[in-house]
């Protein structure tokens, strides 16, 4: 721990991408889902859906498609409404799939949060997501009392601005009653760590196969994952080693949060 400097209290989680890989067959799928039964010829292929993804927000992603990939399409007078019930029925495919258990946690996900609450620190949430997915995703992965392991879970349009603006950052630390200087932030995107940078956080990266290539300038530490006893984490972009034990740690977090 650094001297003259606040101690770590807090680690704050993007959710897609970060606590789980939600994007390509859960997220991109529900979507496909909703279109489909609305009797919509659009569908998101894998290629397409990474190019979406710089859109962030399930209804702000809907309206830049039919902008700029669907220019034959008539809009109906009440648009926006359309987009919100797309959106409700996407909702409800998605957190069906998570009931079904379809999506599993990232390597590591499970074994720092046990840590981290082991350690008496804070744990929150600050994603784009709807908060029906959160906590769907959630009691789905760890269980009916997962949810409680988070002092805030910040999402959605709880704020006007997604990311990368800070906006839910802010939400969130102003909740926790803490400064960003006592806290760790973690995400897999480069809009994410954007928001989490404004907002005066330091951000452990862990990419995933839609962000391997963006530009994580900044971060603190760049990973393929949070890594697992059996399965070490590879450290990105830097010859850096890991540490002794090859996986992140509340170790590995504290040296992080000390470096100027
Ligand atoms: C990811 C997003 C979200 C999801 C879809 O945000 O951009 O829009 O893809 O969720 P984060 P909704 O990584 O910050 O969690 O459809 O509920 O918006
Ligand atoms: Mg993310």
């Amino acid at each position: 721990m650094g001297t003259g400097k606040s101690r770590l209290e807090a680690l704050l989680f993007d959710v897609d991408g970060t606590l789980a890989n939600t994007e390509r067959d859960g997220h991109r799928q529900a979507f496909n889902r909703a279109f489909a039964e609305a009797g919509l010829p659009w569908h998101w292929d894998v290629a397409l859906y990474g190019r979406l993804l710089a859109i962030s927000g399930g209804k702000e992603r809907i309206r830049h498609y039919v902008e700029h990939y669907r220019p034959d399409f008539r809009r109906p007078a009440h648009f926006d409404e359309l987009v919100a019930q797309l959106h409700a029925a996407k909702t409800r495919h998605y957190t069906a799939m998570l009931r079904e258990g379809a999506v599993r946690l990232r390597p590591g996900v499970e074994r720092l949060l046990r840590e981290a609450r082991a350690r008496g620190l804070k744990l929150a949430i600050a994603t784009t997501t709807t908060p029906d997915n959160v906590t769907a995703l959630l009691a789905a992965t760890l269980g009916p009392q997962g949810v409680s392991w988070f002092a805030e879970i910040g999402a959605g349009d709880v704020v006007p601005a997604k990311k990368p603006a800070p906006d839910i950052y802010y939400y969130v630390l102003a909740r926790l009653g803490l400064p960003a200087e006592a806290c760790l932030a973690f995400e897999d995107s480069e809009n994410g760590l954007r928001a989490a940078q404004a907002a005066g956080l330091k951000t452990v990266v862990t990419v995933n196969e839609y962000t391997r290539d963006q530009d994580f300038r900044g971060a603190a530490i760049v990973l393929d994952q949070l890594g697992e006893p059996h399965r070490p984490a590879r450290v990105l972009g830097a010859a850096l080693p890991l540490n002794g034990v090859g996986y992140v740690d509340l170790t590995l977090l504290e040296r992080l949060h000390a470096e100027a």
